[in-house]
């Protein structure tokens, strides 16, 4: 048996597409049904569904032979034990700072004073503004980023955008972008081991997806 860890979603909703395309079907809606393991039209293949940040533990740790999981989230990961083949090019967006359109980041930053930041991404966070050489305070939340400016929480935050509408809502922009975003297959590496000749047909499976799509 393989299983294959998948967030519901967008990761989800866009991995369909391409499980389709290597001929993978999954008869249930994860949004319908309470279910955490899916069967697939394969029968030696079963989907089991987890938080988006626990794809890569669960692919680790062996609970799941791979997995779809965002770069954001594989870079707070760390990726240990982790062979990452395919960028999938799903799920895209980008790690932005962002600030309320009254603050002054660049002056901020250019004057040297410390800037309160907020974010679930300290990793990235931390590495950036060190490689810029700006002060920050990083404060580390879990969710609604856009809220900690506009409490006072924080001057500016670090998240995911994709159209940009939330931080219009929240009268916020985009000051700086950090990195591309995309969502990569990871394969845990000692069952590539042990199952080396499903895993890599899988693998070269949504390879061809991707090539497909492109
Ligand atoms: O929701 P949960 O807490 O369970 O986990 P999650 O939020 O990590 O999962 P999910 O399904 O929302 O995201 C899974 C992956 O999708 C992320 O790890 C990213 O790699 C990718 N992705 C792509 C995004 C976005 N686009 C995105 N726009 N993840 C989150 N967002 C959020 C962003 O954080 C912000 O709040 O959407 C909002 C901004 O969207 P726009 O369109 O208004 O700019
Ligand atoms: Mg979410």
């Amino acid at each position: 048996m393989i299983t294959l860890a998948l967030s519901k979603g967008r990761i989800f909703d866009e991995t369909l597409p391409m499980l389709a395309a290597a001929g993978v079907r999954i008869a249930e809606d994860p949004e319908k049904s309470r279910k955490l393991i899916l069967p697939t039209s394969r029968a030696d293949l079963r989907v089991v569904l987890v938080r988006a940040s626990d794809v890569p533990t669960y692919v680790q740790y062996g609970g799941a032979d791979l997995g779809v999981a965002g770069h954001d989230v594989l870079l707070e990961h760390g990726g240990e034990g982790l062979y990452q083949p395919v960028d999938l090019r799903i799920a895209r967006c980008r790690m932005s700072v962002a600030a309320p359109d009254d603050f002054d980041y660049a002056g901020a930053a250019r004057h040297g004073s410390r800037i309160r930041v907020a974010t679930k991404y300290t990793t990235v966070a931390r590495r950036h503004f060190a490689d810029k050489g700006v002060h920050v305070d990083l404060v580390k939340l879990y969710g609604s980023m856009e809220l900690a400016p506009l409490t006072g929480l924080a001057d500016a935050i670090v998240d995911l955008v994709s159209t940009g509408a939330t931080l219009k809502a929240n009268h916020l922009r985009e000051v700086e972008s950090i990195m591309d975003i995309s969502a990569r297959l990871v394969v845990n590496q000692a069952a590539l081991k042990l199952k080396r000749e499903p895993l890599r047909a899988l693998i070269d499976a949504f390879a061809g997806a991707v090539e497909q799509a492109a």
